[in-house]
């Protein structure tokens, strides 16, 4: 009996072991996979999200659901956009996108447009 509760428990340690080698290496945002998350993702992912033909490999695709929720859409690319607009957001950490932006001061966030920029 001891030794089928080795073999098992060694079979359940390769399992898992394997799992972490084979498991997809990528990071949140990095859609390009050229190491770094930029305007260029931000561009590749709104014309998948128009249904451009582009290329996009499975571990771009992965690192496209910056919002970890298993679907790819217009939620993911505004809060890329909001990353690289340095909000205060995470990608990757299951969040949702910020409605204001943290200016890392006491403030509503609101972004006041003089009455001359507005045209009616
Ligand atoms: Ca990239």
């Amino acid at each position: 009996m001891k030794k089928i509760l080795i073999w098992v428990l060694l079979a359940v340690m390769l399992f898992c072991s394997l799992i972490s080698v084979f498991a997809a290496d990528f990071k949140y945002g990095d859609i390009t996979c050229d190491g770094s998350v930029n305007s260029k993702d931000a561009v590749l992912l709104a014309q998948y999200l128009a249904q451009w033909k582009v290329n996009i490999s499975e571990e771009g695709l992965a690192a496209a659901d910056v919002r970890k929720d298993g679907v790819i859409n217009s939620k993911d690319a505004v809060l890329l956009a909001q990353y690289l607009a340095r909000w205060n957001v995470q990608l990757g950490d299951g969040s949702t996108p910020s409605t204001k932006p943290d200016t890392g001061e006491a403030g509503t966030g609101d972004i006041e447009v003089p009455a001359d920029d507005i045209i009616y």
